[in-house]
């Protein structure tokens, strides 16, 4: 009977190849620490025929349906601690793929921008609702409201709809360039 079912669902398949799909942000190593929820996570997915559909789900809880199908982002609602994310790209026939990665979520208080340019590097700090003062391709700057600091930011992903005069949230980590200029690293909201 089993070996009977089983021809029976081969053959009702048009095709078998199931999709490929990578979650190319965040990269490092299946593990990032976040201060934002929700967080953004992006990457690609393919099939022989067509990817259909790409769906994120959190073991925290929560689950939908991701923006693109070859390139796909999600928003991620987490909870404190580490939360592991699975999304999946389906085709048409019903075969499935799926990538996961763990994201460690330490929820903090906001710091001024003074504030994360003094703390050591690779130090988690969060900054909240900071206007953008200059988007280039890989950084952008964030200012006080009154202009009295700034500091570069390199976001994990670089949000569509990023401007000059948009605020984000950032949560990450501060680093130091070779040129000694302080500069932040994570994953970036836009928040109006
Ligand atoms: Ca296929």
């Amino acid at each position: 009977m089993g070996d009977l079912d089983n021809v029976t669902v081969r053959g009702y398949r048009m095709e078998t190849v199931s999709p490929t799909i990578a979650i190319t942000s965040p990269t490092s190593d299946n593990k990032c620490p976040a201060n934002v929820s929700p967080f953004a996570i992006g990457g690609w997915a393919q099939d022989n025929v067509a990817v259909t559909q790409v769906t994120w789900s959190n073991n925290r809880g929560g689950s939908g349906t991701c923006t693109g199908t070859n390139w796909w982002d999600a928003v991620v609602p987490l909870q404190s601690g580490q939360n592991s994310i699975t999304v999946a790209a389906r085709d048409a026939a019903g075969n499935v793929a799926t990538d996961s990665v763990v994201v460690t979520y330490i929820p903090g208080s906001p710091v001024s921008i003074l504030g994360a340019k003094s703390v050591a590097n690779d130090t988690n700090v969060y900054v909240a609702a900071r206007p953008v003062t200059a988007v280039y391709s890989d950084c952008l700057y964030i200012e006080e409201e009154d202009r009295t600091q700034g500091v570069k930011v390199k976001p994990l992903v670089m949000p569509a709809g990023i401007a000059i005069g948009k605020k984000i949230d950032f949560g990450g980590q501060v680093k130091t360039e070779t040129s000694g200029e302080h500069y932040l690293y994570g994953p970036i909201l836009i928040v109006n």
